[in-house]
């Protein structure tokens, strides 16, 4: 017997279980991780639990059993969703994509990367050197940006602290031909703050092995060298690596200086330093004093060199620590980009390119503080949530009624109404925050929040403690509460309103723009605008945020999504434990459950009359080679039933619905059968032996 269909390992598929109850899913998913089963299907839809260990499922011998296979062939693995993403994109030309989901330290990340190695291993057969530079670089791309994107939390010892969408397009034999990498915000604060027991990110511990975190299960040495070799393989030349090393070190030395007072004059207490940096950013060591020091500001028509207070100044070295970090990651993935994009390919000639999407993001987060970085991470997860359900819930559930299916609608909570709080216009937490922050009078957090307490106050998902002052969960006065689809996640209002506005004062762009490096110079175009020239007010972190997600969604909504769900069975990192209440409340809110009924009652496939007639009309004679009945519709009935297959089908108004996959894979052998016969019966003819 088949592994997948064997006993002792529970069901492969939660569609098969014998009763849909949360009860018998939890049975089922801990039964399968204890017997070293991390994954397990809902039809089309891959339930991962992370194993916390070395699996040795991931060789060339396992990726060999799953290329070219149908899904159910094979016990689940990560590898034949990317195989059935890969052949839905090569035989349909379709673009597909992989959407991978679940909180922070659930397997995201991991899979992702298990899922590109299995493209790149199952493609270019034909060994094409292009092809093969190519798949090379989409590969080591993720070890460079893992270095400057990821960071030890508490919650992961590789969380990705940005989120990324990454295309790979195929050329017409299904061969990679390029790539292209969405980034999206990243937690740039952790540049300059890390909660206790966090590290900042990756890069900065390579350069100087001497981080005050060592992290048991990180080398960073190794790991130095792995990224180095990386970058020059992707192409970044010597001098692009070098300007990368000083901008590290210069933003670890602008964490040492220390400003100070002399009367009514703002000074740096430790001028080496200053010295350092002016050396590492190839500017004048006044000029970075001075651009530290001072702010060029246009009163009128004059243009005045305004002096910081103490403050200000340690601000201004904040933001524009963390400005140069996220500017530089930036710049990483552009370059990135150049490299991998798509180069020399005529569609009118080689036919269109399609591409598959992989889409890694950071996961939903709650910890002791959460801040305006947290709450985009978890709008962000939000909008996921949303996307599936919208697709693999309401719309497979609203075209059975469509289509005159007969059906018992499924209920499940829709997260819209989360969205809606965080996004909407004018009413939504971020609309409130962007008017707070162009408040001509006094611009602070408590500003922002008493907005959010007069437009919010009735909301089911919005509390605060002036709101709900005996909640004993919100024990400060700046605290919001936000009850996400995953979880309650309290908020402190503090810092909302630095972190939307996010400015860096023009004469820092100036002096980098201004730097002799041509390397750190072209990251800083805007530089070259003086102070009368900048007038227009930029668009807020959260604005862009959300353009950015509603973009992001878009694009995913375009092609054919499949979907890994990541669950994280303890909060250890051990391979051995498997947290019940932990892992049901991830099950509930990632509406595993509900995913498995409407799976269950519906159909695996559905086709149009015409398109399937076209397909298997040769395995019917009342169809082959064309019938005469009164539509495409009746002419299907007749096939399945000439077939035997009538008792797993139902017939919609446009489209024949197939109940389970056995159905299919016994019509494709059908039809497969009939063309060999078909092409004997005309290689005869030809020959003139008939
Ligand atoms: V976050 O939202 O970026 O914080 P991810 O990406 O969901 O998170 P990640 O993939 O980084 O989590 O996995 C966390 C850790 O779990 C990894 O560093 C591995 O140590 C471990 N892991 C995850 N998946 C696997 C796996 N398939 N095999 C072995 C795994 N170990
Ligand atoms: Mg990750």
């Amino acid at each position: 017997m088949a592994e997948h269909e064997s006993l002792e390992f529970g069901k492969a598929d939660f569609v098969l279980l014998d009763n849909v109850s949360l009860e018998e899913f939890m049975a089922n998913l801990k039964l399968r991780f204890e017997k070293g089963r991390i994954y397990t299907y809902i039809g089309e839809v891959v339930v991962s639990v992370n194993p916390y260990r070395a699996m040795n499922i991931y060789g060339r011998d396992t990726i060999e059993q799953y290329k070219g296979r149908e899904l159910y062939e094979r016990p689940p693995h990560l590898f034949a969703i990317a195989d059935a993403a890969y052949k839905a994109m090569k035989r349909r030309n379709k673009d597909t994509c992989i959407v991978i989901s679940g909180e922070s330290g659930a397997g995201k990340t991991e899979a992702s990367k298990y899922i590109m190695q299995y493209i790149a291993a199952i493609t270019n057969p034909g060994q094409r050197a292009e092809v093969e530079r190519v798949k090379n670089m989409l590969l080591k791309s993720n070890c460079v940006l893992e270095a400057f994107g990821n960071a030890k939390t508490n919650r992961n010892d590789n969380s990705s602290r940005f989120g990324k969408y990454m295309d790979i397009n195929f050329d017409f034999k299904g061969d990679p031909i390029g790539g292209h990498i969405n980034n999206y915000l990243l937690e740039k604060s952790r540049v300059i703050f890390q909660q206790e027991g966090e590290r900042s990110f990756h890069s900065f511990y390579q350069v100087c092995v001497c981080g005050l975190i060592v992290c048991s299960s990180i080398n960073d040495t190794a790991d130095f060298k792995a990224v180095a070799d990386a970058m020059k393989v992707i192409g970044f030349t010597a001098e692009e690596i070098q300007t990368v090393y000083k901008i590290l070190a210069s933003i670890l030395h602008l964490g040492n200086l220390r400003f100070g007072v002399d009367g009514d004059t703002t000074l740096i207490e430790n001028p080496k330093v200053v010295e350092l940096i002016g050396g590492l950013l190839a500017t004048k060591e006044e000029s970075v004093e001075k651009a530290l020091l001072y702010r060029t500001v246009a009163t009128g028509r004059d243009v005045i060199d305004k002096q910081h207070t103490a403050q200000e100044a340690g601000y201004g070295r904040d933001a524009l620590a963390k400005a140069m970090y996220e500017r530089m990651f930036c710049w990483i993935v552009g370059r990135i980009n150049d490299v991998i994009e798509v180069k020399n390919y005529d569609a009118k000639v080689h036919g269109k390119n399609t591409v598959i999407g992989v889409l890694d993001i950071y996961g939903f987060e709650i910890f002791q503080n959460n801040s305006f970085e947290q709450f985009c991470i978890n709008y962000c997860n939000e909008k996921l949530q949303q996307l599936f359900i919208q697709l693999v819930l309401t719309q497979e559930q609203e075209e059975y009624q469509r289509e005159g299916i007969p059906w018992k609608h499924i209920d499940y909570f829709n997260n819209q109404v989360i969205v809606d709080l965080v996004e909407l216009q004018h009413k939504g937490i971020f609309s409130v925050l962007d008017e707070a922050c162009m408040n001509v009078g006094k611009v602070t957090d408590e500003v922002f929040l008493q907005g959010l307490n007069s437009k919010l106050a009735k909301h089911a998902h919005y509390t605060s403690r002036k709101l709900s002052p005996t909640d004993k969960s919100l024990e400060f006065d700046r605290d919001f509460r936000v009850r996400h689809y995953a979880g309650d996640v309290v908020y402190s209002v503090v810092g909302f309103i630095d972190k939307n506005k996010d400015t860096l004062f023009q004469d820092f762009k100036r002096l980098l723009y201004n730097s002799s490096n041509p390397v750190l110079k072209v990251m800083w175009p805007e530089g070259k605008l003086s102070i009368t020239e900048v007038t227009k007010r930029p668009l807020t972190a959260a604005t862009l945020f959300k353009n950015s997600m509603i973009a992001l969604v878009e694009n995913l909504a375009c092609k054919e999504p499949y979907y890994v769900r990541c669950i994280k069975p303890n909060e250890v990192k051990s391979p051995l434990l498997f947290e019940q209440e932990r892992c049901r409340h991830q099950v509930e809110y990632l509406g595993l459950l509900e995913n498995v009924r409407v799976r269950r009652a519906g159909f695996a496939n559905r086709q149009e009359y015409p398109r399937f007639l076209q397909r298997y009309k040769m395995i019917s004679e009342f169809t082959w080679p064309n019938h005469d009945l009164r539509s495409d519709r009746e002419a299907v009935k007749m096939l399945l039933q000439s077939c035997g297959l009538e008792h797993d089908v139902a017939y919609g108004k446009t489209k024949v619905f197939i109940r389970t996959p056995r159905t299919l894979f016994s019509l494709e052998e059908q039809r497969a059968e009939m063309v060999g016969r078909i092409v004997l019966f005309l290689q005869k003819v030809w020959r003139g032996t008939i």
